[in-house]
């Protein structure tokens, strides 16, 4: 028993020195989430999620650094763990090994340990879900379709009933734009800022996905069925996103790009967009939605 005490303390030192080493990795941490990314769109070199911008990614987004604090400090522990093996407990340094088997202490603690990490990672976890899953009214309803290889939106009659195709923007046009390459759109999908959008999600052809990773989402396009999804985008903006789903030959060619614009703005792209744009009967159709 003597000698199991003693190993203890020897652990208990190993622990320190991982705590030591955590100290370090928090610094470094630090400085990493420091060099956060652009908004909207991936920077090169780019080490973090890319800059939150509704409720749902914002959530994702803590979550996510909340789950490589926890997975930080257990795989500290269990290196300072496995290096006071190596060095206290190696052949040399330690002739006579303990006999010990059992610690009763130590097994319920590393049962019980284990256990409220997991409570602890369960209650945010949920708390994402069910702010995924809240489905708010919407203000304004978009439907969204996944062509080979590009994107069709068809806004409702409520404000103005028209459809537009998205393609990717390629060449000197791209160049000219100063957007960013093989992630923007010729048209975009313009949202006002603020408000509750939903979008119904289906595909003509075969499963894409939209995703937008600065919203934090992507659901799948699936032809024949209808996927809804919402989001509230906080801050005014473009943001790139892209198909999904490998679904073909030109997967990496159908961006998506989505403009976040004041109410008014908004108001002035509807009234825009319904000349210009080609108009549906009556607007688009959506399904019965809550
Ligand atoms: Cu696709």
């Amino acid at each position: 028993m003597g000698m199991a005490r003693a190993q203890g303390r020897r652990l208990s030192r190993g622990f320190w020195g991982g705590a030591a080493a955590l100290a370090a990795a928090g610094i470094l941490g630090t400085v990493t989430v420091a060099n956060a990314a652009g908004i909207g769109q991936p920077v090169p070199w780019q080490m973090d999620l890319q800059k939150p911008v509704t409720e749902v990614a914002t959530e994702i987004y803590n979550f996510h650094h909340l789950l490589n604090w926890i997975m930080l400090v257990i795989v500290l522990f269990v290196l300072g763990l496995l290096i006071a093996v190596v060095v206290k407990f190696n052949e040399k340094a330690n002739p006579n090994p303990s006999r010990t088997t059992h610690n009763t202490m130590l097994e319920v603690a590393w049962t019980i340990v284990p256990v409220l990490i997991l409570v602890a990672i369960a209650i945010p976890s949920f708390r994402v879900l069910r702010t995924q899953l809240s489905d708010p009214k919407a203000d304004l309803m978009v439907k969204v379709i996944g062509h080979a290889w590009y994107w069709s939106y068809e806004y409702p009659e409520t404000v103005g009933g028209f459809k537009f195709d998205a393609n990717l923007l390629e060449g000197d046009d791209q160049v000219k734009s100063g957007q960013p390459k093989l992630l923007a759109t010729d048209n975009e999908m313009v949202v006002p800022v603020n408000k509750i959008v939903k979008i119904q999600v289906t595909a003509a052809d075969v499963m894409h996905s939209w995703a937008m990773p600065s919203f934090g989402f992507k659901i799948d396009a699936i032809p024949g069925r209808l996927n809804q999804f919402w989001f509230k985008a906080e801050r005014e903006g473009t943001y790139h996103g892209q198909c999904s789903e490998l679904c073909g030959q030109r997967h990496a060619y159908m961006p998506i790009t989505v403009k976040v614009v004041s109410e008014q703005a908004f108001q002035a792209w509807t009234a825009e967009a319904k000349t210009k744009f080609a108009r549906t009967d009556g607007g688009a159709k959506f399904a019965e939605a809550k």
